[in-house]
């Protein structure tokens, strides 16, 4: 972290070992995810969170459910969302196009949200999210619950929209509980961050928004945790929106389609090429926290699980193009008196 920004705080060694988990299932989910596009089972498109599941993991899992929180997540929060609450089979049942999953087998992939359990639907636009959750947070005030989180995610590329500045905007001149999550994978696509932005750090925007920033390094799980829990922490006692902005590389293609050949040896020997979840195991072991057998134990468990998800996730029917009526979710309990968005 910048210095002027360190965190006060220590990590406590539950948040971090329920963080090293959720990210985990992240990578390990995606893995399974990626096997199965190569295989032809995966009709939509598939994109990776390789290299980011520290910083997504580490919001997702202290941002609270019961306590009204928001996670808005995009295309490489796979560990955050499950990190927040969504169900394991829920993913699977997406990506696999299962009629029992969330959005009834219509999306293919990312789209995906429940948002009466505080996940909205992710939106492609990028930028948009962030007045989505401005709203939702807006609407908890109204009913008086003051001390709700919204987390909002966004990468490098994201940042050079009209509505990110729209809605980050806002939610300063509102003093909304926002945490704003900027990924600078130093890529949007092909794009790299000389071409995205002029500023030296993406944090320098804070200052213009008025807001608190903090500047980590996105590989490493620790500073990710205990930035993300000060951030929490402030924006829940009311002291107005936080960018944290993490530092990192895509470890991927923008999606399984692209080799992402235009990415630099350079950058993938360099310091941010380094994969966040290798410098996890370090860290637990380093720590004492688990040992190298309960760290393959615990991999074998969760690797187990989604086996067993995807499994089931493909036993389970498409939705039928003769009988699904196709109007949108929210509305078709409304038109046809049945309720069959999940919340
Ligand atoms: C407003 C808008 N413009 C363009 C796109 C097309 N698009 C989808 S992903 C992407 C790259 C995004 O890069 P970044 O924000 O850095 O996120 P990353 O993919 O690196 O996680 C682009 C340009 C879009 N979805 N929305
Ligand atoms: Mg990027």
């Amino acid at each position: 972290m910048t210095k002027s920004n360190q965190p006060s705080n220590k990590p406590l060694k539950d948040t971090y070992l329920k963080t090293f988990e959720w990210m985990l299932y992240g990578r390990l989910f995606e893995d399974k995810i990626a096997a199965l596009y190569r295989a032809g089972k995966i009709v939509g498109g598939v994109y990776l969170g390789r290299g980011q599941e520290a910083f997504s993991a580490a919001l997702g899992a202290q941002l609270n459910q019961s306590k009204g929180d928001v996670f808005a997540g995009l295309i490489r929060d796979q560990a955050g969302r499950m990190a927040f609450g969504e169900p394991l089979i829920e993913s699977a049942r997406t990506y696999l196009g299962s009629v029992n999953g969330p959005m009834k087998g219509r999306d293919g992939n990312i789209h995906r949200g429940t948002p009466r359990s505080g996940m909205p639907a992710m939106i492609s636009h990028l930028g948009s999210l962030v007045a989505v959750v401005n709203g939702m947070l807006i609407a908890k005030r109204y009913k008086g619950e003051n001390h709700c989180v919204g987390g909002a995610t966004i990468g490098d590329g994201g940042t050079s929209t009209g509505a990110f500045h729209e809605g980050l905007n806002q939610a300063a001149v509102e003093k909304l509980p926002l945490v704003i999550a900027v990924a600078n994978n130093q890529y949007a696509y092909s794009t790299p961050e000389c071409h995205q932005f002029a500023c030296e750090n993406l944090v320098d925007r804070a200052k213009g928004y008025g807001i608190a920033g903090y500047s980590i390094d996105g590989t490493d799980p620790m500073e990710c945790v205990t930035a993300f829990d000060e951030a929490i922490k402030k924006a829940r006692s009311g002291e107005g929106p936080q960018m944290v902005v993490g530092k990192m590389l895509r470890l991927a293609g923008h999606g399984e389609h692209d080799d992402a050949r235009y990415i630099a040896e350079a950058d993938k020997k360099d310091h941010y090429g380094r994969d966040c979840v290798e410098v996890a195991k370090t860290q637990v072991i380093q720590n004492d926290w688990l040992n190298e057998s309960e760290i393959a134990d615990l991999v074998k468990r969760i690797q187990l699980e989604i086996e067993e998800a995807t499994s089931q996730a493909q036993s389970e029917p498409s939705p039928s193009p003769v009988t699904e009526n196709w109007r949108p979710l929210a509305s078709t309990h409304l038109i046809e008196g049945q309720n069959n968005w999940r919340e």
